[in-house]
């Protein structure tokens, strides 16, 4: 009889267990997301672009926070769709990356009138309106031109220079990284006397763009060229073979100077074709989900949140750069 107790004992506790774990197992699954986010993406115009995409959605992944994330094929309607999308949706933050600084009023009111918080990410905007958008997460572009233009100031003092003619190839027109990496790379070499820009021609951050751009530039200005300086690594990389087909060694006869940092272009920078390479890190997705939850909580958050960047150049041993990740 006793030993009967045991077994059905046994067999109770069996089934509560197996019981228990099927429980927390649900629990698990159906476990609520802590917010739900609307991302809207410019496009998948570069490997910066793709990085942080993927930042993204790792970071959303790693913070329990269930992202709605519309890729805009580098149009300014389809983010302004989507971001009405998630006014409609009722989500809990909203966040984008505006593809220009201007025109986005309008869509912004919408948000603010549905309660819905929204974060710049990666790039600003520019609007008289006071509260449209709670912060930006994003880097210091200003702060990357000037990077550029006194790299370039120490390259031309080490190589004796007397005259610098530069073509610069820029981003996306109006953009804000196009617009500071510009102001920041000019006011660096303005106090310059041999610094002479000879031309600036809008790349829109493609690499197609910058292979046309460069074929345009090799073609009007030739070997005046002394130079340039692209606005983003997939610029760099389509004027590259254009510069190589013209004769030129990049690095050698023309100083090439990019911004971004992604794996091909410090390969590149390694084989000594390109001279020096602006960090941009497309890594801002544990500040977004952390601004993210914070908005949620109703607390205050920083206006301006800026990663740090460095630079990488032929002035130090580049052969050490860790793995980029993007
Ligand atoms: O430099 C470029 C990208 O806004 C910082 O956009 C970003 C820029 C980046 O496509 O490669």
């Amino acid at each position: 009889m006793f030993r009967m107790i045991k077994k059905v004992l046994a067999g109770v506790l069996l089934i509560a267990a197996l019981l228990s774990t099927a429980c927390t197992k649900k629990t698990e699954e159906t476990k609520e997301p802590a917010l739900l986010l609307g991302f809207s993406q410019i496009g998948s115009e570069s490997a910066w672009r793709i990085g942080n995409t993927r930042d993204i959605e790792e970071s959303a992944d790693k913070y329990g926070i269930s992202l709605m994330l519309e890729n805009a094929n580098q149009k300014q309607e389809n983010q302004i769709a989507a971001i009405r999308r998630f006014i409609a949706y009722k989500v809990d933050v909203i966040a984008f990356s505006p593809i220009v600084e201007e025109g986005w009023d309008n869509v912004l009111m919408e948000a603010k009138d549905a309660g819905i918080p929204v974060i710049l990410v990666d790039r600003d905007i520019s609007t008289e309106k006071e509260g449209l958008t709670t912060c930006l997460i994003g880097a210091d572009f200003y702060k990357e031109g000037v990077m550029a233009g006194e790299y370039l100031i120490r390259k031309a003092d080490s190589l004796g220079m007397e005259q610098v003619n530069i073509v610069e190839i820029t981003g996306t027109e109006n953009s804000t990284p196009m617009r500071q990496r510009q102001a920041g790379f000019f006011d660096a070499i303005a106090g310059d006397e041999r610094m002479t820009v000879l031309e600036s021609i809008d790349g829109d951050f493609l690499k197609s763009r910058g292979e046309e751009c460069m074929r345009y530039l090799l073609k009007t200005y030739g070997d005046t060229i002394d130079v340039v300086f692209s606005h983003n690594d997939e610029m760099t990389l389509g004027a590259l073979p254009e510069i190589e087909a013209a004769d030129f060694a990049p690095g050698t006869d023309i100083i090439i100077i990019s911004i971004d940092g992604g794996q091909e272009a410090i390969d590149v920078l390694k084989q000594g074709k390109i001279n020096c390479v602006v960090e941009c890190t497309p890594k801002l997705g544990r500040e977004l989900m952390e601004t993210a939850l914070l908005l949620k909580a109703g607390e205050e958050v920083d206006k301006v949140i800026h990663p740090e960047e460095q630079i990488f150049s032929d002035e130090t041993d580049v052969s050490q750069i860790a793995p980029r990740g993007y």
